[in-house]
């Protein structure tokens, strides 16, 4: 299949190139990288995704290309969808009439595209776009090493995820020796925080509660809390592994 997507890839011209809604690290980082990659081969791309770039991911190479849309004007030669398990997850209107390159790792793939690359062995999207580079023999430059270091850390959890595998540090290790800025990515991608999620993640530590002899802790948040902190759902992600990180606590978190 991979074989397949390489002749496709090079036989078309005109691409347009997206991810799921609410687009996460590996697919802002899979979709700037292949971005690059057909540039780098004269082929013209746009770029949209449902919700835009989050900001965490906004100093990524190539971030400002993105175009935020909910629908497909025209027709391109192919669509490629990258890390987007089912075509409605884009939430893109138009693009069932393309040629559409599916490529994922989401075993809940439901194969809806004309070629589907998906393999659920592979712990991230990058990683696949990695080998894709690798069989191609197609350049990494710097910038498409950033945007795939980004793309495999972020979901392998910074490679503590148990679907990481040893070639996942293998991977990670070629990216930063082709120039991806660990330190620069680890500081923007994990190191900060905006006010609004500090603030929601101190009404998370004055709130929560512990039960059945301190073994569960759970807490409540409301919509009142995200519209008094100036939090969004974004800011929530992995506030719960702060109370989880307490031993021996099982968590539960309600949202409103
Ligand atoms: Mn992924």
């Amino acid at each position: 299949m991979l074989g397949e997507v390489l002749k496709h890839i090079e036989q078309r011209s005109r691409f347009l190139l997206t991810s799921h809604a609410r687009a996460d690290g590996d697919a802002v980082g899979s979709t700037l990288a292949c971005y690059e990659i057909l540039r780098q081969m004269g082929k013209s791309s746009d770029v949209m995704l449902h919700d835009g770039v989050p900001r965490v991911y906004q100093q990524l190479p190539f971030a400002g290309k993105v175009v935020q849309a909910d629908r497909v004007n025209g027709s391109y030669d192919a669509a490629i969808l990258l890390e987007c398990d089912s075509i409605q997850r884009a939430r893109l209107q138009g693009l069932e009439g393309q040629f559409l390159i599916n490529i994922d790792h989401h075993a809940s793939n439901t194969r809806y595209g004309h070629l589907n690359w998906v393999s659920p062995r592979e712990p991230s999207s990058g990683e696949l776009i990695f080998r894709l580079l690798k069989v191609a023999r197609w350049p990494i430059t710097k910038q498409i090493a950033d945007c795939l270091f980004t793309a495999v850390s972020t979901d392998t959890g910074s490679f503590q995820y148990p679907t990481t595998r040893p070639g996942t540090f293998h991977v990670g290790a070629e990216l930063v020796t082709l120039g991806a800025n660990l330190a620069k990515i680890c500081d923007e991608v994990y190191q900060s925080y905006p006010l609004s999620r500090v603030r929601l993640l101190k009404h998370v530590y004055n709130h929560f509660r512990l039960t059945h002899d301190d073994q569960i802790a759970w807490f409540w948040l409301k919509k009142a809390d995200f519209a008094r902190t100036g939090a969004d759902t974004s800011d929530s992600e992995g506030l719960i592994d702060h109370i989880r990180a307490i031993e021996p606590v099982v968590v539960a978190c309600v949202f409103e």
